[in-house]
Order: structure tokens, then C-alpha cells, then sequence
């Protein structure tokens, strides 16, 4: 459920005791991130000052990855970083004002969800300070599921799309993750903060935690993350940068051999396929900046 200084909060299935433990030995260099099921030895009864030992990780169903950051110029640039183990959904949680929407930001977390194998949904908080037709409207063309939420909405339909999953989410600093959290969680307790400027690094959250919902027949997990100002795809592959752009695949079929679809190609199809209004120019535009950014460039 949580890592915190190299102490593990785990439950067990069958009683969903709260166990807390640490890494064995013969772990190895593994690392336990949240979401892992794992084999527990030791004192797993869960009462006060109990320590159990983490001595296996099951084989995960799904890995959602981040490059710490875009530099690939730099170690820490390189970085790739786990974000959430066995995740079936990843909820892509964007403000509509206040932090204003960022496509581009969405287009990033769209690309990491294909490449884990992962299903998105767009969660479009804060509507009501903003209507969600602008951001709505650059995604017509891909079926995107979404959820709008207001602070008195109801979250039946949030519900629904969680229930028996566990469901990751994802978004910037102050987007409005943890209150989502505390009203699908009435316990959960967790710190909500005020909106600092975009970029200054402040976030309430700081590490994830994985929270069983309420309701008695599977109600699904959520995972609550910290903010994070981009999601670095340094991991994924030029060519699997595309199958987050699945409005534009089709237009690539006539590209020549090995064509990289950069604005330089001059012969890349997508240009002819956009502007014969097969898809929107920004999306376009967005995968080339996409495709740009992991080459170095600045974006
Ligand atoms: N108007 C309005 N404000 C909201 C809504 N949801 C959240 N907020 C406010 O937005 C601010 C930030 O919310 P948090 O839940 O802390 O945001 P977060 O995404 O968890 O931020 P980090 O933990 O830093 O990543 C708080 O002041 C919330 O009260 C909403 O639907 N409408
Ligand atoms: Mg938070």
C-alpha cells in the first residue's frame, strides 16, 4: 500500500490485516514499489511494533514507468523510475482551471498508459470553474472515456469505472488528486493543499499510497501520487510513442520505410493525411513535439 523510509505498509488478503515490513535480505537490489504483491515472513499479526520481512515479489502484471525527467543529457535525467506495479487503470487527473488543462501533459501520460498495456481515463476536475469543451474537443477523435468532477458531483460513474481495478492516478501538483481520494475514501485522510505556481516543486503529496475503496463486492484500489510537473517518457521507444497517438496510426501507413515522422521527414504521410482533415493539426503537432523532446531538443 505505501513505502515509507524503507518501511512497507502491505495487507494480507485473506484477513486484510495491516501488516508492516521490511525488505529480506535476498531481495537483492529489487526494488518494492506500491501496488507489488509480495511473500511475507515474520511477525505478520499486524499489532503495534510488529515487523514482518518482504522475501518475494510476485511477477507484475503491469509496470507504469516514468524518466525522472526529460534530460537525458544528465544521470538523473535518465532515470526511470517505477511509478505503480499491477495498475489496470490509469486515471490522468487534469484541472480545467487553476491549473489551467495542459494537452501536452495528457498526450505524455496517454503514451505511458499504451506502452504499459494500461487503460486511461480521463478525470476532468474542477468543473466548476471551467467547462471541459476545449479539452474535450482536441480528444474527439480517440474515445478517450472521461469523468468530469465538481466539488458536489456525484462520483457514482467514478465509481463504476474503478470498481474491481486498481486505478493509478496521475496529474499535476494541486490538480486536485488527494481531494478526489478523500471523497472516494472517507478515511483516507489525506493532506489537500493549496494551489502553488505550476513548476515551483511544492506538492502537498509526496510519495504513493494505494487505498482500498469502500463497497462490498470489489469496489477496486486507488493510488494517490504525488504531483508531477512532466511525465518523462525517455523509456519508450520512437515507435511506441505513436500508439499513444492511435487517431494518427492510420495516417502512417503510407510513410516510406523507416520514416520517423519528425517534421523534417519530407516525405512523413501524416502531413497530407492531417491536412486532409483525417485528424486535428495539434495532435500532430503534439506527437512531433513529443518526438522532438526525447531527442534532446527543448520542448
Ligand atoms: N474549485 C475546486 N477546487 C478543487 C476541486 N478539487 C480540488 N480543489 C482544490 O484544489 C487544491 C489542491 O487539491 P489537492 O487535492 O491537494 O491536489 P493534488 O492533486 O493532490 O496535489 P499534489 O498532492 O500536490 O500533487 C485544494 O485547495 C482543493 O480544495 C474542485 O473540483 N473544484
Ligand atoms: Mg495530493
Amino acid at each position: 500500500m505505501a513505502v515509507d523510509r524503507g518501511r512497507y505498509t502491505c495487507v494480507l488478503d485473506e484477513s486484510a490485516t495491516r501488516v508492516t515490513a521490511m525488505r529480506a535480505r535476498e531481495l537483492g537490489r529489487k526494488s518494492v514499489v506500491v501496488g507489488d504483491r509480495v511473500s511475507l515472513v515474520g511477525d505478520t499479526s499486524g499489532a503495534p511494533g510488529a515487523l514482518a520481512r518482504i522475501v518475494r515479489i510476485a511477477e507484475r502484471s503491469s509496470v507504469l514507468r516514468r524518466t525522472a525527467d526529460d534530460d537525458e543529457t544528465t544521470a538523473e535525467g535518465r532515470l526511470e523510475r517505477v511509478v505503480v506495479a499491477n495498475a489496470d487503470q490509469l486515471v490522468i487527473v487534469t484541472a480545467l482551471a487553476d491549473p489551467p488543462p495542459r494537452t501536452g501533459f495528457v498526450d505524455r501520460c496517454l503514451v505511458a498508459a499504451y506502452d504499459a498495456d494500461i487503460e486511461p481515463l480521463l478525470c476532468l476536475t474542477k468543473a466548476d470553474l471551467a467547462g471541459p469543451e476545449a479539452v474535450l474537443d482536441y480528444y474527439t477523435e480517440l474515445d478517450l472515456p472521461y469523468v468530469l468532477v465538481r466539488p458536489d458531483s456525484d462520483l457514482g460513474g467514478l465509481r463504476e469505472r474503478l470498481a474491481g481495478r486498481i486505478s493509478v492516478l496521475v496529474g499535476h501538483s494541486g490538480v486536485g488528486k488527494s481531494t478526489l481520494v478523500n471523497r472516494l475514501v472517507p478515511d483516507a485522510d489525506r493532506a489537500v493543499g493549496t494551489v502553488s505556481a505550476i513548476g515551483r516543486g511544492r506538492h502537498t503529496s509526496t510519495s504513493a499510497v494505494a487505498l482500498p475503496l469502500p463497497g462490498a463486492t470489489d469496489p477496486g484500489w486507488i493510488v494517490d501520487t504525488p504531483g508531477v510537473r512532466s511525465f518523462g517518457l525517455a523509456h519508450v521507444s520512437a515507435e511506441s510513442l505513436l500508439h499513444g497517438f492511435p487517431d494518427l496510426v492510420e495516417g502512417t501507413v503510407d510513410c516510406p520505410p523507416n520514416c520517423e515522422h519528425t517534421a523534417g521527414e519530407t516525405e512523413c504521410a501524416l502531413d497530407a493525411w492531417v491536412a486532409a482533415g483525417n485528424a486535428d493539426p495539434r495532435r500532430l503537432q503534439s506527437y512531433r513535439r513529443l518526438l522532438a523532446s526525447r531527442a534532446g531538443e527543448i520542448e
